[in-house]
């Protein structure tokens, strides 16, 4: 049998959505953001995409060549920021992170334009950042691709392997376990950090498939992308609470106070920037 991604809709019940979720590892999310937000994402981030290097040669490294790669997102993207807090994003994010933690965060931002000629990439699970936790690993890791463009077989669309977040580590996936995501722009893709998947090829295409990737993590897990150097601190406070909790600039209140900080020094810094 071969393996498939399950889809849904963004306005589905929401425990059919997580259940589907948790029982493939995968999903794709339809109707998520509108044309017109995916336009704005493309012209906030033009700029930083057309300065981004995209490696000619295809070097044997996790990382493709052929391939635009921005991050910061949240400083350099408001509609980004504001598609981030999505009530899907939001929900999925309470189901499979709240098991293990009183406040999740940002893990990642990164928009992926993948180029004709790109190979495909080695699978991996998020949640390998952590190898101090035998897998299959308790749930630390969320991971989202938003289609800014189409997604096809053909334009690098993201490789999955549907129930991989359930294997042994030594569990090699065989090339029919290996499914492709096809998804129009304005469709999420979600799987959890323990599901095996990659960057796809591009190699019949003239295209350049566009995804931006917002990974989730516990609040007590130190973030992959530096959110507090991302994002410049008076900037966070001057957003919405909801979203700069979401940006990790707050304290899980889980047994204690991790990430205490003095408001104080905030002010302070304001003050020697106006002179
Ligand atoms: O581009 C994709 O579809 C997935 C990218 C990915 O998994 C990665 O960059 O680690």
């Amino acid at each position: 049998m071969s393996a498939v991604i399950p889809e849904c809709r963004a306005d589905a019940d929401p425990d059919v959505i997580y259940e589907a979720l948790d029982e493939a590892g995968c999903l794709v999310v339809h109707g998520m953001a509108d044309a017109e937000a995916c336009a704005s994402v493309r012209a906030e981030l033009a700029e930083y995409i057309e300065a981004a290097p995209a490696a000619e040669d295809d070097p044997e490294d996790f990382y493709p060549g052929k391939t635009h790669r921005v991050i910061a997102l949240m400083h350099r993207s408001p509609t980004m920021r504001e598609l981030m807090m999505h009530p899907v994003a939001e929900q999925l994010g309470d189901r499979h992170l709240l098991t293990n933690c009183t406040k999740w965060q940002l893990n990642v931002s990164a928009a992926l334009e993948i180029g004709p000629g790109a190979r495909d990439q080695i699978l991996h699970r998020e949640e390998d950042l952590f190898p101090y936790f035998p897998v299959p690993r308790p749930n630390l890791i969320l991971a989202s691709m938003w289609a800014i463009s189409d997604f096809t077989v053909e334009n690098g669309g993201t490789q999955l392997v549907p129930g991989s977040h359930r294997w042994s580590a030594d569990r090699v996936a065989e090339p029919a376990e290996i499914v492709r995501a096809q998804m129009p722009v304005g469709s999420v893709l979600f799987w959890l950090g323990g599901t095996l998947h990659g960057g796809g090829a591009n190699v019949t295409s003239d295209d350049w498939r566009y995804g931006i990737v917002l990974t989730y993590t516990l609040g007590w897990l130190r973030q992959e992308e530096n959110q507090h150097l991302s994002m410049p601190a008076a900037e966070a406070f001057a957003l919405p609470e909801a979203v700069r909790d979401r940006l990790g600039f707050s304290m899980d209140y889980g047994d204690g106070g991790l990430g205490f900080y003095d408001p104080s020094v905030l002010v302070a810094g304001k003050k020697r920037d106006r002179g």
